[in-house]
């Protein structure tokens, strides 16, 4: 099912840093990378769509270590991010963060997502990662109007690379057309 749609890659100019940007279509859970992001909720404890499916694929050592994470703090906020072994997955790590439910935009939810992105690209250099996917977070069951989301990824993903020199690649996995169309886009307009 993985396929590539779109690679960006920004030569280093002068005082800013050298990445790349790719768009897929594929299972996150197939994706090798240094860490892999689950869009997962407040109680680590698992649930449906991509934080499902990557406790399905990556096996039971993930859970362990969530667990371990809400014993000693109480779960992850939203906008927040932690970090536990990808346990079976061809990834090293999986970084969960909680994406913000929509609700009309009255909630501060763009910014809620956008510090689900810059808080899990921090706690990926903190851990020496250098290349990490994402999905489309708060997407699917947390309702979060796809346009925009892609459009805050991209901005806060474009700008929080530009800034930092540690993060050589990052991937978005897209999991369905209007996402994947709508990033290409994005990329296109924003980026060449
Ligand atoms: N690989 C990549 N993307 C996927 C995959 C996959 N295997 N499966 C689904 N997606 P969602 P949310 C896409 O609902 O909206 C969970 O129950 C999906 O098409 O997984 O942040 C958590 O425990 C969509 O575009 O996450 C929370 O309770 C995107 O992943 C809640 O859902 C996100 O959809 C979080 O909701």
């Amino acid at each position: 099912m993985e396929h590539l749609l779109f690679m960006f890659y920004k030569l280093p100019a002068m005082s800013s840093a050298s990445y790349t940007i790719e768009i897929l279509k594929a299972d996150i859970t197939k994706i090798i990378a240094d860490a892999i992001v689950n869009a997962a909720n407040t109680s680590l404890l698992g649930g449906g769509g991509v934080d499902g499916a990557i406790h399905r694929a990556g096996g039971p050592e993930i859970l362990e270590q969530c667990r371990k994470i809400v014993a000693r703090q109480g779960g992850c906020k939203t906008g927040e991010a932690v970090i536990t072994t990808a346990g079976r997955l061809p990834a090293k790590y999986v970084i969960h963060t909680v994406g913000p439910v929509w609700n009309e935009g009255k909630y501060h939810e763009a910014e809620k997502l956008a510090r689900c992105y810059t808080n899990a690209l921090q706690l990926a250099i903190d851990n020496n990662c250098k290349t990490i996917a994402f999905p489309n977070i708060s997407t699917g069951v947390y309702r979060f109007p796809k346009d925009i989301a892609a459009k805050i990824a991209v901005e806060t993903v474009s700008d929080f690379l530009s800034k930092t020199n540690e993060i050589e690649k990052v991937t978005f996995v897209c999991f369905d057309d209007e996402n994947s169309g709508l990033y290409e886009a994005l990329l296109n307009l924003d980026l060449k």
